[in-house]
């Protein structure tokens, strides 16, 4: 009897999948206003050698202050160097709505609302996450297309500022896995 309890317990364990999350810890840092060519760059190193699936890799955390969202230009580049576009400024004039710190928002490949869409049901003072609800969004480009490669290594995050007049700070980033992702709280650089 106390055997197969064992042998229960053990087989549950081995299938628990946890989410994790491989976190920038750094200062809030400024993004330069009116900058596409200067982007805002950090990194973060993940251990181990799994490799990546739309299974175990699900999401990216952004977290700023800025006053006019739509300025902003924000892509992840894999340690295999494949960069995505999570959120392109381009020339299109963007939202005006604002982001805060303790608000940030999530791209995940599933999720309700396409990034273009973002601020949408805010006005130009109030800010995505409080005045609005919408914080999950479809990025650009999908996480997917890192499907495939190598997790273990360097991730970097650059954000850019499109437009004057309104300026914003980078405060946290997050990639978030499941149990299969060797991921752990990590230290970042700036480039
Ligand atoms: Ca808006
Ligand atoms: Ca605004
Ligand atoms: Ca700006």
């Amino acid at each position: 009897m106390k055997k197969l309890l064992i042998l229960a317990l053990s087989l549950s364990a081995s299938t628990l999948t946890l989410a994790q999350t491989v976190t920038y810890l750094g200062a809030p840092d400024t993004i330069d206003d009116n900058n596409l060519a200067t982007p805002l760059c950090t990194t973060v190193t993940m251990p181990g050698s799994a490799t990546v699936s739309s299974a175990n890799f699900v999401q990216v955390d952004f977290a700023a202050t800025h006053s006019w969202v739509g300025d902003l230009h924000i892509t992840l580049e894999s340690p295999t160097g494949t960069v995505i576009m999570l959120r392109d400024r381009g020339g299109v004039t963007g939202d005006s709505s604002n982001l805060d710190a303790a608000n940030p928002i999530s791209f995940f490949d599933t999720a309700a609302n396409a990034i273009a869409d973002i601020g949408a049901n805010c006005t130009n003072t109030e800010i995505i996450g409080v005045d609005c609800p919408e914080v999950e969004f479809v990025p650009t480009e999908p996480l997917s297309t890192f499907n495939t490669e190598a997790a273990a290594g360097t991730w970097t995050l650059c954000v850019a500022d499109g437009a004057g007049g309104d300026t914003g700070d980078l405060t946290s980033w997050s990639m978030v896995g499941d149990g299969s992702l060797p991921v752990e709280l990590q230290t970042f650089s700036i480039d």
